[in-house]
């Protein structure tokens, strides 16, 4: 039997998911949540509560914990991890984990103790901050000074200096804390912590994710000196050199052969981040097919035929596992968002969708929100921004499906406007996450973007790529034949486009720029924001 196994650690939960090569199936899909499961490190949501809404940070030993628990849940399943013959993963991006001693010096893992106390006493930063995190504005100007202004930036690493990345999350943590920087002797990202947990060694980041740190010069695949040196003193020593996505990486560790039923030898294949492993679970590795995830964050992203970055300074260049580049546009407030509107109008996703399939029309009568509930990545907006505008109902909190229909208007318009500059095919779109299987959201993507929508018949597409790249590097199967086996679109549950809501959309779009426009503005004047 070839199997393969596919790991995600994502900001909410962490699943697996197991291929078939013979059948051509998925054979197991599971997902530990954070919340409910491991209730004990006080996050509900995947990272920990701070007063600060700037300040985002999850403890790591909670991803040790939801590893073992994942794994045990497969066995008692009935799932034989003896049969999987590689093993790949994803890990929610930009997010970093910092280690006092380096995970080669552990050895191995011993049996008689819980791996989380094993892992406790090499960090040296309790928490990790990760990518819904945005304090680093000082020092994302500082690191695009030293490395020459912005553009500069953007022509080496693909993106703009940004709060979440991890290059700036590293120069803070060596500006407020200088003694526990100098003890850091090793830096990973979630996807190459949790490899390097599974192999027992350091396993170096690959260049899908390591391209989401403002540190990988994107031309040469190797970390930019000029970018290491902006963000902070000694911080080359601190990272393996980035490999390419398909690298061997090492084997299962003993640890997990004794405890849960792996073969010893089994080969672990670089842990990527989540939007590149997406890409390929999505059976869209190759330029020409744009896809939309609705996930913790909403993203927008496509392979490209050649690199090509945002004028606008919002989207990004990351690594394409299976060669080249991908283009992403991120919104952090993806599913948070939809939740805190059914939350506070008392919606369940069936009433949801029916609020925008039979309640509304497209364009809301003129109603429109701006639903940022935590603050935004794209566009950019510091602080969080919630404002109604329309109808005394609307505005009063009094119309329950026109707010339905308004937080995923903003959402698909946004994602229009912010996702033009990537400039590939946008029709059919290819559409992922939770949400992806809710047809009044299905509806008002098809009508914003006048394309098919198209979902996937897995909705895990990330856990599905790692999987498939395990696939792909270990049993030799090309990429081609592997989307095809395993990333079969959902026909029948495509929505097309209805050409009539056009002109609403259109007018929709260029109201919500001016108001977004307004926002960012009067963001920018807040004394809290420029301090
Ligand atoms: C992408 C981004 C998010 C995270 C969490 O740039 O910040 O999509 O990867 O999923």
């Amino acid at each position: 039997m070839a199997r393969f196994l596919g790991l995600d650690a994502s900001t909410q939960s962490f699943s697996a998911l197991v291929i078939d090569m013979d059948t051509g199936a998925v054979c197991a899909n599971h997902s530990v949540g954070f919340g409910e499961r491991l209730p004990q490190y006080h996050s509900p949501k995947g990272f920990l509560l701070n007063e600060d809404p700037r300040i985002r940070h999850s403890d790591p030993l909670m991803w040790v914990e939801a590893l073992e628990l994942l794994l045990a849940d497969l066995v008692k399943a009935g799932v034989d991890l003896g049969s999987v013959r590689g093993v790949s993963g994803a890990g929610q991006q930009h997010g970093s984990v910092y280690l006092a001693r380096s995970f080669d010096t552990v050895g191995a893992w011993s049996t008689d103790r819980p791996l989380r106390d094993q892992v406790a006493p090499l960090l040296s930063r309790r928490t990790s901050p990760i990518w819904m995190d945005s304090a680093t504005s000082a020092e994302c100007a500082e690191i695009a000074a030293a490395a020459g202004g912005d553009d500069r930036v953007v022509a080496v690493t693909g993106s703009r200096a940004i709060e979440r990345f991890t290059g700036p999350q590293i120069r803070k943590f060596y500006k407020d804390s200088p003694a526990d920087w100098a003890r850091t002797s090793e830096i990973h990202l979630v996807s190459s912590f949790v490899a390097s947990l599974l192999t027992a060694s350091s396993v170096p980041i690959d260049r899908g994710d390591g391209a989401g740190m403002n540190l990988l010069d994107l031309g040469s695949g190797s970390w930019s000196p000029a970018l290491l040196d902006a963000t902070a003193p000694g911080l080359q020593a601190k990272l393996r050199p980035p490999v390419p996505s398909t690298t061997r990486v090492g084997v299962v560790a003993d640890y997990f052969v004794k405890k849960y039923g792996f073969s010893p030898d089994t080969p672990v294949i670089a842990f990527t981040g989540d939007n590149p492993s997406s890409l390929v679970g999505m059976g869209a590795s190759r330029p020409g097919t744009a896809v939309i995830s609705l996930g913790t964050s909403d993203t927008v992203f496509a392979a490209m035929a050649a690199p090509r970055t945002d004028p606008r300074g919002y989207g990004h260049v990351f690594g394409n596992p299976a060669g080249g580049f991908m283009a992403l546009a991120c919104f952090s407030n993806g599913s948070l968002a939809r939740e805190e509107i059914a939350r506070r109008f008392g919606l369940d996703w069936d009433a949801f969708a029916d609020a925008i399939l039979t309640r509304t029309q497209p364009g809301n009568s003129g109603n429109l929100l701006l639903p940022y509930f935590v603050p935004e990545i794209t566009p950019r907006l510091p602080v969080p921004v919630v404002r109604w505008f329309g109808s005394d109902d609307f505005v009063s909190g009094r119309d329950p499906y026109a707010a339905a229909r308004a937080v995923v208007e903003t959402q698909a318009l946004s994602m229009r406007l912010h996702s033009r500059w990537i400039g590939e095919d946008m029709d059919p779109i290819l559409v992922t996450g939770g949400a992806s299987r809710n047809p009044g959201i299905l509806r008002i993507l098809a009508d914003v973007f006048q394309a098919t929508i198209v979902p996937l018949q897995v909705s895990n597409s990330s856990a599905l790529g790692a999987a498939v790249r395990a696939a792909q590097a270990v049993g030799g199967t090309s990429w081609d034949e592997l989307a095809r086996r395993f990333s079969a679109p959902a026909h029948h549950l495509a929505v097309g486009p209805n050409p009539a809501t056009r002109a609403v959309y259109d007018q929709a779009s260029r109201e919500l720029e001016h108001r977004l426009n307004e926002a960012l503005n009067e963001a920018l004047a807040n004394p809290f924001v420029k301090g």
